[in-house]
């Protein structure tokens, strides 16, 4: 038998490329000591510092999968070696590199013109274009089909009339990629559209009183009459499937993040209870302790394996969108509860910004939230073991 590595239980250092690691290595090096000093300042201040973005475009952490355009043409694992460096220190941070890369630039690269891809991809990769992603609105969240924004021709124009909400980066975006009904055409199918900061008509607002993810900035987008040139529809995205593409590749980048969360919490746990002693001897010493590091220790290497067979999967064009929601799913809940319970083992400590634990829990709430609800992701799931649909 070979020697059990605590830090590697399946040995992935060895499943990943070399192209592979020296990204991760990049990612981390930066993340740890980079953006670490900053997280806990961050987020209870409620800061998000723009300057990140332009670090991690230096390095080529931004759009890493695309091939071109100023991007890296990294792997699709790699990507979600990234995320899970990034997020391993904030969720926040993750948000942001989330929406630029898969949310943004994927659809820009996938469905955008060539001229849209070249006026707008180099600068969101160098991290100078700051960009949202508008799809979920006030009255219309885990269902977007029933959303109310609409597009209308007009000559040589869209007009666009209608809200969002809980739009990442939102309040201070450069560009938005705004997902309405084209109205007009028949059947009304949902497209996308990029509209740039200033457009008369265009106005944002930032949600205050974010108990999570306060290290990365949300707001509102209302569109009243908003005229866009026409070239600024994404000509390849017709119907929910164009949005529903960028949350693949956002939702598959989370189920790694949030296992660097989850690390992150482990680690912080690993360490304390190693540490503090209680009735004559360091608490790790006791089974009950045990048991939740390992149960936690688990779940991170079994969810960490899925989420590397499913990248594989997906380089190779074999990944079905019902195996992301399943890593996205397992990996957030996982996470939030491997949270919750290395909170417990830090005792009083375990609420302090200090020891990182409870700022990854309050994270984690969002992350089991957005991109689909974990409830959201079980119908899809449902829906494919049972053949029937239980949304409405
Ligand atoms: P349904 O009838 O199932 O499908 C409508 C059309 O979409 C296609 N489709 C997909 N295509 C690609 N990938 C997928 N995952 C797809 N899922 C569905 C489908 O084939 C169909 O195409 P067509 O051509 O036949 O019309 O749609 P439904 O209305 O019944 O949807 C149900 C449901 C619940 C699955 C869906 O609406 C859903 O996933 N809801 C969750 C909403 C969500 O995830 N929102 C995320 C907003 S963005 C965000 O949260 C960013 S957070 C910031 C960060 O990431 O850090
Ligand atoms: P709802 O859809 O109202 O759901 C509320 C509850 O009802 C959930 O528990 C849900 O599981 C449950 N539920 C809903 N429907 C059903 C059903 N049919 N059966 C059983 N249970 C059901 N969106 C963007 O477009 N862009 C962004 O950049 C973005 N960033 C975000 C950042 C943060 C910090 C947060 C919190 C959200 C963000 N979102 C973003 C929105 C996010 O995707 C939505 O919050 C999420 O999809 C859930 O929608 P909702 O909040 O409207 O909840």
């Amino acid at each position: 038998y070979v020697k059990y590595n605590w830090e590697d239980p399946f040995d992935l250092e060895s499943q990943l490329t070399d192209e592979e690691r020296i990204m991760r290595d990049t990612a981390r090096s930066y993340c740890q000591d980079k953006l670490m000093p900053r997280a806990v300042n961050a987020f209870r201040n409620e800061q998000f510092d723009p300057k990140i973005l332009a670090e991690m475009g230096e390095l080529g952490l931004l759009g890493a999968t695309i091939d071109g355009y100023g991007c890296a043409g990294a792997s699709t694992v790699a990507y979600g070696l990234i995320t899970r460096e990034i997020e391993r220190v904030d969720s926040g941070y993750r948000s942001a590199m989330s929406v630029i890369s898969s949310l943004v630039m994927h659809p820009i690269y996938a469905y955008g013109s060539e001229d849209q891809k070249q006026k707008y991809l180099p600068g969101l990769a160098k991290g100078t274009i700051i960009p949202s992603f508008s799809l979920t609105e006030p009255n219309h969240g885990s269902d977007p089909n029933s959303m109310e924004t609409t597009a209308r021709e007009k000559g040589d124009y869209y007009v666009l009339n209608g809200s969002k909400t809980w739009i990442t980066l939102a309040p201070i975006a450069d560009m938005f990629i705004i997902w309405a009904k084209s109205v007009g055409e028949e059947g009304a199918p949902v497209r996308g559209f990029i509209v740039e900061k200033g457009t008369p008509g265009l106005s944002t607002t930032k949600i205050e009183g974010k108990f999570s993810l306060r290290a990365s900035i949300t707001g509102q987008v209302m569109m009243d009459q908003v005229q866009i040139p026409k070239e600024n529809m994404l000509p390849g995205a017709k119907g929910l499937s164009g949005p529903f593409g960028c949350l693949n590749n956002a939702r598959f980048g989370i189920a790694w993040g949030a296992l660097g969360a989850a690390e992150a919490c482990l680690y912080a746990a690993r360490e304390y209870t190693i540490e503090r002693k209680q009735f004559g001897k360091p608490i790790a010493g006791n089974q009950l302790i045990q048991k939740k590091l390992a149960d936690a220790h688990s779940e991170i290497a079994l969810a960490l394996q899925s989420c590397l067979h499913v990248g594989r999967l997906k380089e190779a064009g074999k990944a079905a969108p019902q195996m992301i929601s399943m890593i996205k799913r397992n990996s957030a809940g996982k996470a939030l509860q491997i949270a919750r319970d290395c909170r417990d083992m830090l005792g009083g400590n375990g609420i302090v910004d200090e020891y990182h634990v409870i700022r990854h829990l309050c994270n984690l709430e969002s992350v089991n939230t957005y991109e689909g609800t974990s409830d959201i992701h079980a119908l899809i799931l449902g829906k494919s073991i049972t053949g029937i649909q239980a949304f409405y």
